[in-house]
Protein backbone atom coordinates (compact mmCIF):
# COMPACT_ATOMS: atom_id res chain seq x y z
CA UNK A 1 0.00 0.00 0.00
CA UNK A 2 1.16 3.42 -0.71
CA UNK A 3 0.77 6.44 1.22
CA UNK A 4 -0.73 9.73 0.35
CA UNK A 5 3.11 11.00 0.05
CA UNK A 6 4.36 8.17 -2.42
CA UNK A 7 6.21 6.65 0.12
CA UNK A 8 5.83 2.66 1.53
CA UNK A 9 4.72 2.31 5.19
CA UNK A 10 7.88 1.71 6.92
CA UNK A 11 8.35 -2.32 8.30
CA UNK A 12 8.57 -1.22 11.80
CA UNK A 13 8.79 -4.52 13.07
CA UNK A 14 12.16 -5.23 10.86
CA UNK A 15 13.33 -1.75 12.15
CA UNK A 16 13.03 -2.28 15.71
CA UNK A 17 15.35 -5.64 14.88
CA UNK A 18 18.13 -3.09 14.21
CA UNK A 19 18.18 -1.20 17.73
CA UNK A 20 19.18 -3.62 20.58
CA UNK A 21 18.22 -1.19 23.32
CA UNK A 22 14.47 -2.04 22.30
CA UNK A 23 14.76 -5.55 23.11
CA UNK A 24 15.40 -4.58 26.77
CA UNK A 25 13.31 -4.77 29.44
CA UNK A 26 12.64 -1.17 32.00
CA UNK A 27 10.73 -1.38 35.46
CA UNK A 28 10.63 -5.40 36.70
CA UNK A 29 10.70 -6.54 33.08
CA UNK A 30 8.26 -3.89 31.37
CA UNK A 31 9.04 -3.59 27.84
CA UNK A 32 10.80 -0.06 26.85
CA UNK A 33 8.41 2.36 24.91
CA UNK A 34 10.70 5.11 24.05
CA UNK A 35 9.09 8.50 24.05
CA UNK A 36 12.00 10.79 24.30
CA UNK A 37 13.61 10.65 20.81
CA UNK A 38 13.29 14.73 20.77
CA UNK A 39 16.17 14.32 23.74
CA UNK A 40 17.90 11.87 21.97
CA UNK A 41 17.51 9.35 19.66
CA UNK A 42 18.24 5.85 19.85
CA UNK A 43 20.47 3.75 17.91
CA UNK A 44 20.78 0.87 15.55
CA UNK A 45 23.92 -1.73 15.93
CA UNK A 46 25.31 -0.07 12.43
CA UNK A 47 26.02 2.99 14.66
CA UNK A 48 27.21 1.18 17.29
CA UNK A 49 29.59 -1.09 15.17
CA UNK A 50 30.23 1.82 12.90
CA UNK A 51 31.98 3.40 16.13
CA UNK A 52 33.32 0.00 18.03
CA UNK A 53 34.74 -0.83 14.81
CA UNK A 54 36.69 2.64 14.17
CA UNK A 55 38.16 2.27 17.48
CA UNK A 56 38.97 -1.61 16.69
CA UNK A 57 40.70 -1.02 13.73
CA UNK A 58 41.04 1.98 12.26
CA UNK A 59 42.26 4.30 15.44
CA UNK A 60 44.78 6.86 14.78
CA UNK A 61 44.86 10.57 15.07
CA UNK A 62 43.47 12.29 11.83
CA UNK A 63 45.63 14.74 8.89
CA UNK A 64 48.80 14.71 10.87
CA UNK A 65 50.51 11.08 10.56
CA UNK A 66 52.55 10.30 8.02
CA UNK A 67 50.85 6.10 8.44
CA UNK A 68 48.41 3.98 6.83
CA UNK A 69 46.50 3.70 10.34
CA UNK A 70 46.38 7.81 10.16
CA UNK A 71 45.27 8.22 6.41
CA UNK A 72 42.70 5.60 7.23
CA UNK A 73 41.21 7.35 9.88
CA UNK A 74 41.46 10.44 7.99
CA UNK A 75 39.77 9.24 4.70
CA UNK A 76 36.90 7.96 7.06
CA UNK A 77 36.42 11.43 8.66
CA UNK A 78 36.08 13.34 5.39
CA UNK A 79 33.87 10.46 4.08
CA UNK A 80 31.46 10.83 7.34
CA UNK A 81 31.66 14.65 6.39
CA UNK A 82 30.79 13.99 2.60
CA UNK A 83 28.06 11.74 3.44
CA UNK A 84 26.18 14.15 5.48
CA UNK A 85 26.45 17.04 3.48
CA UNK A 86 24.91 14.97 0.81
CA UNK A 87 22.13 14.11 2.86
CA UNK A 88 21.14 17.90 3.43
CA UNK A 89 21.94 18.58 0.22
CA UNK A 90 25.06 21.05 0.40
CA UNK A 91 27.46 22.16 -2.56
CA UNK A 92 30.05 20.52 -1.46
CA UNK A 93 31.91 18.68 1.61
CA UNK A 94 33.63 21.68 3.02
CA UNK A 95 30.34 23.10 3.64
CA UNK A 96 30.10 21.05 6.89
CA UNK A 97 31.86 21.99 9.67
CA UNK A 98 31.59 19.04 12.44
CA UNK A 99 31.42 20.42 16.15
CA UNK A 100 30.01 18.36 19.25
CA UNK A 101 26.08 19.69 18.88
CA UNK A 102 23.78 22.22 17.64
CA UNK A 103 24.52 24.25 21.03
CA UNK A 104 28.29 24.51 19.94
CA UNK A 105 27.35 24.95 16.00
CA UNK A 106 25.01 28.02 17.29
CA UNK A 107 27.51 29.88 19.69
CA UNK A 108 30.21 29.11 16.50
CA UNK A 109 27.89 31.62 14.56
CA UNK A 110 27.41 33.91 17.21
CA UNK A 111 31.15 33.94 18.20
CA UNK A 112 32.69 33.97 14.41
CA UNK A 113 29.51 36.10 11.93
CA UNK A 114 28.29 37.74 15.25
CA UNK A 115 31.36 39.17 16.70
CA UNK A 116 32.61 40.10 13.13
CA UNK A 117 29.29 41.47 11.88
CA UNK A 118 26.92 42.44 14.60
CA UNK A 119 27.34 46.42 15.74
CA UNK A 120 25.33 48.16 19.03
CA UNK A 121 21.92 48.55 18.02
CA UNK A 122 21.78 45.77 15.41
CA UNK A 123 19.00 43.51 15.93
CA UNK A 124 18.44 39.75 15.62
CA UNK A 125 15.10 38.46 15.34
CA UNK A 126 14.43 34.71 17.00
CA UNK A 127 11.50 33.43 17.99
CA UNK A 128 9.44 32.28 21.45
CA UNK A 129 9.72 28.83 20.10
CA UNK A 130 13.24 28.75 20.47
CA UNK A 131 15.41 26.47 22.06
CA UNK A 132 17.69 28.23 24.98
CA UNK A 133 20.59 27.50 22.76
CA UNK A 134 19.42 29.60 19.88
CA UNK A 135 18.62 32.54 22.56
CA UNK A 136 20.86 33.21 25.17
CA UNK A 137 24.21 32.85 22.59
CA UNK A 138 22.26 36.34 21.36
CA UNK A 139 21.43 37.98 25.15
CA UNK A 140 25.27 37.49 25.80
CA UNK A 141 25.73 39.35 22.56
CA UNK A 142 23.61 41.69 23.59
CA UNK A 143 25.01 42.04 26.84
CA UNK A 144 28.39 42.45 25.16
CA UNK A 145 27.64 44.28 22.09
CA UNK A 146 24.67 46.09 22.77
CA UNK A 147 23.05 44.08 19.96
CA UNK A 148 19.10 44.09 20.39
CA UNK A 149 17.14 40.77 20.98
CA UNK A 150 13.35 40.70 19.01
CA UNK A 151 11.06 37.70 19.60
CA UNK A 152 8.69 36.82 17.48
CA UNK A 153 5.40 35.41 19.04
CA UNK A 154 3.16 32.51 18.33
CA UNK A 155 -0.55 32.79 17.72
CA UNK A 156 -3.37 30.25 19.93
CA UNK A 157 -2.14 28.06 17.76
CA UNK A 158 1.26 27.51 18.43
CA UNK A 159 2.27 29.30 14.79
CA UNK A 160 4.80 31.53 14.46
CA UNK A 161 3.09 35.03 14.17
CA UNK A 162 4.62 36.08 10.86
CA UNK A 163 3.07 39.42 10.75
CA UNK A 164 5.49 40.73 13.58
CA UNK A 165 8.56 39.36 11.57
CA UNK A 166 7.59 40.87 8.39
CA UNK A 167 7.00 44.36 10.99
CA UNK A 168 10.46 44.06 12.51
CA UNK A 169 12.29 43.24 9.34
CA UNK A 170 10.54 46.65 7.75
CA UNK A 171 11.12 48.66 10.97
CA UNK A 172 13.92 47.56 12.46
CA UNK A 173 18.30 47.38 11.26
CA UNK A 174 17.27 43.09 11.80
CA UNK A 175 20.93 41.42 10.80
CA UNK A 176 19.79 38.23 11.30
CA UNK A 177 16.81 35.65 11.55
CA UNK A 178 17.65 32.80 13.83
CA UNK A 179 15.03 30.57 13.97
CA UNK A 180 14.04 26.87 15.03
CA UNK A 181 12.73 24.77 11.74
CA UNK A 182 10.82 22.60 14.19
CA UNK A 183 9.88 23.40 18.05
CA UNK A 184 10.81 20.89 20.00
CA UNK A 185 8.21 21.30 22.86
CA UNK A 186 5.34 22.28 20.35
CA UNK A 187 6.40 20.41 17.26
CA UNK A 188 5.47 23.37 15.31
CA UNK A 189 6.95 23.32 11.87
CA UNK A 190 7.94 26.75 10.84
CA UNK A 191 8.00 27.80 7.20
CA UNK A 192 11.36 28.69 7.10
CA UNK A 193 11.84 28.65 2.80
CA UNK A 194 9.17 31.67 3.33
CA UNK A 195 11.29 33.57 6.38
CA UNK A 196 14.04 32.88 4.66
CA UNK A 197 12.50 34.48 1.82
CA UNK A 198 11.19 37.89 3.78
CA UNK A 199 14.50 37.92 5.50
CA UNK A 200 16.81 37.98 2.68
CA UNK A 201 14.92 40.89 0.92
CA UNK A 202 15.21 42.88 4.03
CA UNK A 203 19.03 42.15 3.99
CA UNK A 204 19.16 39.70 6.86
CA UNK A 205 20.65 36.36 6.93
CA UNK A 206 19.35 33.23 8.43
CA UNK A 207 20.03 30.88 10.52
CA UNK A 208 18.00 27.69 11.18
CA UNK A 209 18.25 25.70 14.05
CA UNK A 210 17.76 21.85 12.81
CA UNK A 211 18.12 19.93 15.79
CA UNK A 212 14.30 18.80 15.50
CA UNK A 213 14.38 18.90 11.76
CA UNK A 214 17.00 16.96 10.39
CA UNK A 215 16.64 13.86 11.94
CA UNK A 216 12.98 13.80 10.70
CA UNK A 217 12.03 15.71 7.62
CA UNK A 218 13.75 15.74 4.39
CA UNK A 219 15.97 18.45 4.97
CA UNK A 220 17.85 20.38 1.69
CA UNK A 221 19.72 23.84 2.44
CA UNK A 222 19.27 24.87 -0.75
CA UNK A 223 15.27 24.38 -0.53
CA UNK A 224 15.34 26.11 2.88
CA UNK A 225 17.00 29.06 1.59
CA UNK A 226 19.04 29.29 4.94
CA UNK A 227 22.76 30.67 5.19
CA UNK A 228 23.05 28.59 8.26
CA UNK A 229 21.94 25.43 9.89
CA UNK A 230 22.53 23.94 13.24
CA UNK A 231 21.57 19.97 14.18
CA UNK A 232 23.16 17.23 16.71
CA UNK A 233 24.50 13.96 15.60
CA UNK A 234 22.55 12.13 18.57
CA UNK A 235 18.89 13.33 17.40
CA UNK A 236 19.53 11.29 14.09
CA UNK A 237 20.71 8.12 15.65
CA UNK A 238 24.15 8.74 15.66
CA UNK A 239 26.80 8.95 19.07
CA UNK A 240 26.74 11.88 21.32
CA UNK A 241 29.68 14.67 20.57
CA UNK A 242 29.00 15.21 17.25
CA UNK A 243 27.13 18.09 15.69
CA UNK A 244 26.88 20.16 12.32
CA UNK A 245 27.15 23.43 11.36
CA UNK A 246 26.41 24.20 7.82
CA UNK A 247 26.71 27.52 5.89
CA UNK A 248 27.31 28.63 2.29
CA UNK A 249 30.71 28.08 0.98
CA UNK A 250 31.21 32.07 0.86
CA UNK A 251 29.54 32.92 4.29
CA UNK A 252 32.03 30.51 5.97
CA UNK A 253 35.28 31.51 4.06
CA UNK A 254 34.91 35.05 4.90
CA UNK A 255 34.06 34.09 9.13
CA UNK A 256 37.11 34.65 11.17
CA UNK A 257 37.82 31.38 12.91
CA UNK A 258 36.09 30.29 16.29
CA UNK A 259 38.61 28.43 18.99
CA UNK A 260 42.75 28.82 18.27
CA UNK A 261 44.54 25.95 18.77
CA UNK A 262 45.91 23.03 16.33
CA UNK A 263 44.29 22.03 13.23
CA UNK A 264 42.60 25.55 12.81
CA UNK A 265 46.10 27.48 11.31
CA UNK A 266 47.67 27.50 7.93
CA UNK A 267 51.06 29.03 10.11
CA UNK A 268 52.06 30.20 13.38
CA UNK A 269 54.74 32.46 14.47
CA UNK A 270 56.07 34.10 17.61
CA UNK A 271 54.16 37.18 16.19
CA UNK A 272 50.68 35.88 15.06
CA UNK A 273 48.81 33.28 12.77
CA UNK A 274 47.19 33.13 9.45
CA UNK A 275 44.04 31.01 9.33
CA UNK A 276 43.62 27.60 7.69
CA UNK A 277 41.15 26.99 5.02
CA UNK A 278 37.32 25.90 5.84
CA UNK A 279 36.52 23.67 6.94
CA UNK A 280 39.43 23.41 9.08
CA UNK A 281 39.32 26.69 10.18
CA UNK A 282 36.57 25.91 12.60
CA UNK A 283 38.07 22.53 13.97
CA UNK A 284 40.61 23.19 16.75
CA UNK A 285 42.44 20.41 18.24
CA UNK A 286 41.63 16.42 17.68
CA UNK A 287 38.16 16.21 16.72
CA UNK A 288 35.56 13.70 17.34
CA UNK A 289 36.79 10.97 14.31
CA UNK A 290 35.04 8.40 15.72
CA UNK A 291 31.58 9.82 16.35
CA UNK A 292 31.80 11.56 13.42
CA UNK A 293 32.69 8.09 11.01
CA UNK A 294 29.36 6.42 13.16
CA UNK A 295 27.58 9.68 12.11
CA UNK A 296 28.10 8.93 8.42
CA UNK A 297 26.47 5.44 9.66
CA UNK A 298 23.68 7.24 10.62
CA UNK A 299 22.92 8.95 7.83
CA UNK A 300 23.40 5.89 5.75
CA UNK A 301 20.87 4.06 7.75
CA UNK A 302 18.66 7.06 7.65
CA UNK A 303 18.80 7.06 3.68
CA UNK A 304 18.58 3.27 3.16
CA UNK A 305 14.78 4.11 4.84
CA UNK A 306 14.58 7.83 3.15
CA UNK A 307 13.65 10.71 5.38
CA UNK A 308 10.09 11.37 3.05
CA UNK A 309 8.78 7.74 4.37
CA UNK A 310 10.26 8.83 7.92
CA UNK A 311 8.46 12.12 8.00
CA UNK A 312 5.07 10.46 6.77
CA UNK A 313 5.13 7.63 9.45
CA UNK A 314 5.52 10.40 12.04
CA UNK A 315 2.27 12.07 10.48
CA UNK A 316 0.43 8.28 10.45
CA UNK A 317 1.47 7.96 14.37
CA UNK A 318 0.17 11.44 15.15
CA UNK A 319 -2.92 10.96 13.61
CA UNK A 320 -3.03 7.75 15.67
CA UNK A 321 -2.19 9.65 18.96
CA UNK A 322 -3.71 12.93 18.69
CA UNK A 323 -7.22 12.09 18.89
CA UNK A 324 -6.84 9.18 21.46
CA UNK A 325 -5.04 11.27 23.88
CA UNK A 326 -7.69 14.10 23.65
CA UNK A 327 -9.92 11.43 24.70
CA UNK A 328 -8.61 11.39 27.89
CA UNK A 329 -10.67 13.72 30.16
CA UNK A 330 -8.36 16.10 31.85
CA UNK A 331 -5.83 16.40 29.42
CA UNK A 332 -4.80 19.67 27.44
CA UNK A 333 -2.68 18.90 24.32
CA UNK A 334 -0.07 21.78 23.10
CA UNK A 335 1.12 22.92 19.43
CA UNK A 336 -0.85 22.76 16.03
CA UNK A 337 -3.21 20.44 14.99
CA UNK A 338 -2.32 20.27 10.63
CA UNK A 339 0.50 19.34 8.58
CA UNK A 340 2.87 21.62 10.03
CA UNK A 341 3.45 19.29 13.14
CA UNK A 342 6.73 16.89 13.80
CA UNK A 343 6.05 14.06 15.94
CA UNK A 344 6.31 15.86 19.23
CA UNK A 345 2.95 16.00 21.84
CA UNK A 346 3.04 18.30 24.95
CA UNK A 347 0.14 18.05 27.25
CA UNK A 348 -0.28 18.68 30.47
CA UNK A 349 -2.95 16.70 32.82
CA UNK A 350 -5.25 18.46 35.23
CA UNK A 351 -2.96 20.28 38.09
CA UNK A 352 -0.52 17.39 38.18
CA UNK A 353 2.79 18.29 38.17
CA UNK A 354 4.43 17.08 34.91
CA UNK A 355 7.30 15.55 36.68
CA UNK A 356 4.82 13.34 38.47
CA UNK A 357 3.08 12.37 35.05
CA UNK A 358 6.14 11.31 34.09
CA UNK A 359 7.47 9.39 37.19
CA UNK A 360 3.95 7.28 36.95
CA UNK A 361 4.38 6.66 32.92
CA UNK A 362 8.16 5.86 33.72
CA UNK A 363 6.47 2.75 36.34
CA UNK A 364 4.72 1.40 32.98
CA UNK A 365 8.03 1.65 31.44
CA UNK A 366 7.66 4.48 29.31
CA UNK A 367 10.08 6.84 28.68
CA UNK A 368 8.60 10.51 28.01
CA UNK A 369 10.34 13.68 29.08
CA UNK A 370 8.99 16.08 31.77
CA UNK A 371 10.01 20.06 32.35
CA UNK A 372 10.77 23.27 30.32
CA UNK A 373 12.28 21.53 27.78
CA UNK A 374 14.96 24.23 28.01
CA UNK A 375 12.59 26.45 26.18
CA UNK A 376 11.45 28.59 29.59
CA UNK A 377 10.17 32.17 27.36
CA UNK A 378 8.06 29.57 25.29
CA UNK A 379 6.25 27.67 28.76
CA UNK A 380 5.87 31.53 30.48
CA UNK A 381 4.13 32.12 27.36
CA UNK A 382 1.48 29.35 27.22
CA UNK A 383 1.47 30.29 30.93
CA UNK A 384 2.89 26.93 32.19
CA UNK A 385 6.04 25.95 34.11
CA UNK A 386 6.46 22.67 32.09
CA UNK A 387 4.46 20.13 29.68
CA UNK A 388 5.00 16.32 29.70
CA UNK A 389 6.30 15.61 26.11
CA UNK A 390 6.28 12.67 23.79
CA UNK A 391 7.97 12.24 20.96
CA UNK A 392 8.63 9.90 17.87
CA UNK A 393 11.05 8.71 16.04
CA UNK A 394 11.33 5.88 13.17
CA UNK A 395 10.87 2.85 15.55
CA UNK A 396 7.57 3.44 17.33
CA UNK A 397 4.88 1.93 16.01
CA UNK A 398 0.58 2.44 17.84
CA UNK A 399 1.36 -0.28 20.04
CA UNK A 400 3.99 2.65 21.82
CA UNK A 401 0.89 4.91 21.57
CA UNK A 402 -1.39 2.15 23.03
CA UNK A 403 0.55 1.62 26.23
CA UNK A 404 0.94 5.26 26.51
CA UNK A 405 -2.80 6.15 26.72
CA UNK A 406 -3.54 2.95 28.79
CA UNK A 407 -0.98 4.35 31.20
CA UNK A 408 -2.13 7.88 31.21
CA UNK A 409 -5.50 6.46 31.81
CA UNK A 410 -4.60 4.86 34.81
CA UNK A 411 -2.56 7.52 36.07
CA UNK A 412 -5.55 9.75 35.95
CA UNK A 413 -6.91 7.14 38.54
CA UNK A 414 -3.86 6.90 40.23
CA UNK A 415 -3.58 10.69 40.62
CA UNK A 416 -7.18 11.29 40.92
CA UNK A 417 -7.30 14.00 37.67
CA UNK A 418 -10.36 15.84 37.41
CA UNK A 419 -11.90 15.70 34.04
N1 LIG B 1 16.58 19.54 22.71
C1 LIG B 1 15.04 18.19 24.00
O1 LIG B 1 14.77 17.30 24.79
P1 LIG B 1 22.06 19.87 21.77
O2 LIG B 1 21.84 19.70 23.22
O3 LIG B 1 23.09 20.93 21.49
O4 LIG B 1 22.32 18.59 21.06
O5 LIG B 1 20.68 20.38 21.16
C2 LIG B 1 20.14 21.58 21.62
C3 LIG B 1 18.82 21.83 20.95
C4 LIG B 1 18.71 22.91 20.10
N2 LIG B 1 17.57 23.16 19.45
C5 LIG B 1 16.49 22.39 19.58
C6 LIG B 1 15.26 22.71 18.80
C7 LIG B 1 16.54 21.29 20.44
O6 LIG B 1 15.46 20.53 20.58
C8 LIG B 1 17.72 21.02 21.16
C9 LIG B 1 17.79 19.88 22.14
C10 LIG B 1 16.49 18.42 23.63
O7 LIG B 1 14.17 18.87 23.46
C11 LIG B 1 17.34 18.60 24.85
S1 LIG B 1 16.91 20.04 25.79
Amino acid sequence: MSTKAGTQPLDVHRIRTDFPILQRTVRDGKPLVYLDSAATSQKPASVIEALAGFYRTSNANIHRGIYELSEEASILYEEARAKVARFIGASRPDEVVFVRNTTEAINLVARTWGVANLQAGDVVVTTILEHHSNIVPWHQLAAERGIVVHFVDIDETGRLRLDQLETLLRTQPVKLVAVTHVSNALGTINPVSDIARRAHEAGALVLVDGAQSVPHLPVDVRALGADFLAFSGHKMLGPFGIGVLWARYELLASLPPFLGGGGMIRTVTTEGFTPGDIPARFEAGTPSVADAVALGAAVDYLEAIGMAAIRQHEVTLLAYALPRLEEIPGIRLYGPVGEDRAGVISFTFGDVHPHDVAAVLDLHGIAVRAGHHCTQPLMRRLGVVATTRASFYLYNWEADIDRLVEALQEARRVLDVAG
